[in-house]
């Protein structure tokens, strides 16, 4: 990998998109990985709790690195590798994130907003401060509508920012080896759109009969498609659905939507100051103590 100018995240992101190709991997892209180590690396953030979020790059490290919710994400974080090894200055964890934003572009999606700033954790302060506390925190797609307002709500989000994220299900699959699940959402799964919307509204979705965890398939053009418990929630609740048949209507909502609540996501538990940088508040720091 090339080792670009310090401070350059333009050329950060060039640096990604030359890394999205994997022949061999997957649909033959690191792409829709990128995108959900961007969201797990943010997703466990608690308003109430003030700790998890984007900063630190805590999944490096126990106790994120051996929750279950993130199996697979290693193949995201070694496809960036080469380009941390090429420029040590930027942090993981703005490295993470920085590669959601790359891949959903390079991908055919919306710009994303994201700034830098984060900061790592080294080991012993991750260990040590946080253990237990940052997993167990991200959503279970055998589960309904109530436990997918909980555990957004608890990262600050509405009800139409859950269903705008839920559209990155139009990118990517689930693996048996990963959660259990099995299969892609859409047709072209490295393609960002709105498919997943109107597929959840147009397809007839039936239980899928088979020895691994419940979920719902439907056969498009010799394809087996799914959908998890979580996704055909959006469709059976009152106040989800309004947001999928808006989503499924009119693309540019969606990208417009999305790319707002993404770049919420990615954002949560960076608090920079005056210079950008955004430094690891200890536990007794957050609670006030000296
Ligand atoms: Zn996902 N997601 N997700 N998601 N996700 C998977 C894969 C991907 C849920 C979920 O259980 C799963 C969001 C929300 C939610 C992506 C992005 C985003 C998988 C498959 C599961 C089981 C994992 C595997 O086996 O590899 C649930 C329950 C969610 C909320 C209710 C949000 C928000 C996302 C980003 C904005 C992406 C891109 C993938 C595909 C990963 C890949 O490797 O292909």
């Amino acid at each position: 990998m090339a080792t670009v100018k310090e401070g350059d995240f333009n050329a950060i992101k060039e640096e990604v998109k030359k890394v999205l190709k994997q022949p061999g991997y997957d649909d033959g892209s690191a792409g829709p990985v990128f995108v959900r180590l961007a969201w797990h690396a943010s997703g466990n953030y608690s308003l109430v709790e003030h700790n998890g979020g984007s900063n630190g790059a805590g999944m490096r490290f126990p106790p994120e690195s051996v929750d279950p919710a993130n199996a697979g994400l290693h193949h995201a974080i070694s496809f960036l590798l080469p380009i941390q090894a090429a420029n040590s200055w930027i942090s993981h964890a703005d490295l993470w994130t920085l590669a959601g934003v790359a891949a959903i572009e390079a991908m055919g999606g919306p710009t994303v907003p994201w700034q830098p700033g984060r900061t790592d954790y080294d080991s012993g302060e991750a260990a040590s401060e946080h253990r237990g506390e940052l997993a167990d925190r991200l959503p279970d797609g055998a589960k309904g509508a109530d436990h997918i307002r909980d555990v957004f709500g608890r990262m600050g989000f509405s009800d139409q920012e859950i269903v705008a994220l839920s559209g990155a299900h139009s990118l990517g699959r689930c693996h048996p080896d990963r959660s259990g699940f099995d299969g892609p959402w859409v047709v072209n799964p490295t393609r960002f759109s709105n498919q997943y919307f109107k597929l959840l509204l147009t397809r007839k979705w039936t239980p899928r009969k088979w020895d691994g965890p419940f979920q719902y398939e439907t056969i498009v053009a010799g394809t087996r498609l799914m959908m998890l418990p979580t996704d055909m929630a959006l469709i059976e609740d009152p106040k989800f659905r309004p947001w999928v048949e808006k989503y499924a209507a009119d693309q540019g909502l969606f990208f417009k939507d999305f790319a707002l609540a993404f770049g919420k996501l990615i954002e949560l538990g960076v608090e920079r100051d005056d210079t950008g940088f955004a430094k690891l508040v200890n536990k007794a720091a957050r609670e006030g103590k000296p």
